[in-house]
């Protein structure tokens, strides 16, 4: 079940960036207020990060947090995790919704009004829309929404969980939450540094509060 309200702060988990494994970089996360995290796997076969998973959920188990697997409804479904994040190229929520049952958390990324206009029929907990600003960390991201696309989805989707993503950083965070996103989906602002990635997520929880 999808925590109400969200954490403000909704962290990614990614190997290139941080240069540290999933269970590690959960761990640090965990450590800095993150009670709900993403991983993210874009390279390397299903084995390892079906292994790296599972290492990632014994952390999450420990703590009481809640982990969703990015693309991968069968790995959420073998390792049984909290949900997944399906994008516009996944499989539809609805199939998702099938596979997995009612209480499965199921976020789905959108990129533009239309798409978030889409997204209200689909079955799921929360809607992402990026990106709200220019990033390095996707390659293929849909043109810059800017907060003022941000407020544009706030509202035609209502009451519905928001998380808006890409390129949001300490200096950004409260901006983007004052214009209607629920919480924000981070990844480089966290895990740039790796040596510091507690620190960092401690310090945009207290900047997404202001
Ligand atoms: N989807 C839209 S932008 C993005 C994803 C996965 C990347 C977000 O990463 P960062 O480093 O927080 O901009
Ligand atoms: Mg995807």
């Amino acid at each position: 079940m999808l925590p109400t309200p969200l954490p403000r702060v909704y962290p990614l988990t990614d190997v290139v960036i941080s240069g540290l494994s999933h269970a590690a970089q959960v761990t640090e996360l965990i450590a800095g207020g993150a009670s709900l995290i993403q991983l993210r796997e874009k390279n390397g076969s299903p084995r390892t990060f079906f292994e790296q998973a599972r290492l990632a959920l014994q952390v999450i188990r420990k703590h009481h947090c809640q982990l969703l697997i990015n693309d991968r409804v069968d790995l959420a479904l073998a390792l049984k995790a909290d949900g997944v994040h399906l994008g516009q190229d996944d499989m539809p929520p609805a199939a998702a919704r099938r596979i997995l049952g009612p209480k499965a958390i199921i976020g789905y990324s959108s990129h533009s009004v239309a798409q978030a206009r889409h997204a209200l029929e689909q079955p799921i907990d929360y809607l992402a829309i990026g990106p709200i600003f220019r990033t390095n960390t996707k390659q293929d991201t849909a043109a810059v929404l800017g907060l003022e696309g941000l407020r544009s989805v706030r509202a035609m989707v209502g009451e519905l969980p928001l998380v808006a993503i890409g390129g949001i950083t300490e200096a950004t965070v409260a901006a983007v939450i004052q214009a209607g996103a629920d919480s924000v989906a981070v990844i480089s602002a966290l895990l740039s540094d790796p040596t510091d990635i507690t620190g960092r997520t401690r310090s945009l929880f207290q900047k997404a509060k202001q």
